[in-house]
């Protein structure tokens, strides 16, 4: 599990060199929004019930068909699990919030999620409208909160979307 840092660190130990100008801006670039980071986790992590709550309303409001009989969300097992994945999404995207970097999400997450969910039937599209409008709930507090830069907080979010629709393993 890596960080913006470690990350760099990697890359250029790799071939033996010092810091350039590149990596230091990068690392620049990572501290500078490091408090914003942390305000925004510290967000997450206060509200992160209510978030799941809210963002599940609203992706039912939004595919109904989800929890009528033969949606994937339907029955309260499944239903929990859908909340319960989302949940997920929102812990783990706020670990990748504060590293400034994915590797988290790769290592824990994304890895086999398609396949578990092609054969569950569990439906990627829905999924990834979850997660969008987790974001934009998140974008929404974080502001609320005196974080003026978003673009922290969608990376997680979308890097997460991007991956479980486009990537075939
Ligand atoms: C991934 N999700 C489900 C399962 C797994 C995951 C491994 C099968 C086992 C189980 O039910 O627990 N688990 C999950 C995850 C991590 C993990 C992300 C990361 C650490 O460990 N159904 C919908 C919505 C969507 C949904 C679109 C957004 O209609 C989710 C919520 N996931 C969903 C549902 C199930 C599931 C399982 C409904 C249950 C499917 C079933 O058992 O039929």
């Amino acid at each position: 599990m890596r960080d913006a840092v470690t990350t760099l660190i990697r890359t250029y130990d790799n071939t033996g060199r010092y810091l350039d100008q590149n990596a230091l801006n990068s690392i620049k670039s990572y501290f500078d929004s490091g408090l914003d980071r942390v305000k925004a986790a510290a967000v997450i992590s206060a509200n992160a019930s209510e978030i799941v709550k809210a963002a599940g309303s609203q992706l039912f409001e939004q595919v109904p068909e989800l929890i009528r009989p033969g949606g994937n969300a339907y029955t309260t097992r499944r239903y929990a699990a859908c909340l319960r994945d989302m949940d997920y999404y929102l812990r783990y995207g706020s670990y990748a919030l504060v590293a400034g970097n994915s590797d988290v999400l790769d290592e824990r997450v994304l890895t086999g999620l398609r396949e578990t969910y092609n054969s569950l039937g569990v439906p990627i599209g829905s999924t990834v409208i979850g997660i969008q409008i987790m974001k934009e709930i998140v974008k929404a507090k974080v502001a609320e909160a005196g974080v003026t830069d978003a673009s922290v907080v969608e990376a997680p979010f979308d890097y997460m979307s991007r991956e479980l629709s486009e990537l075939s393993v």
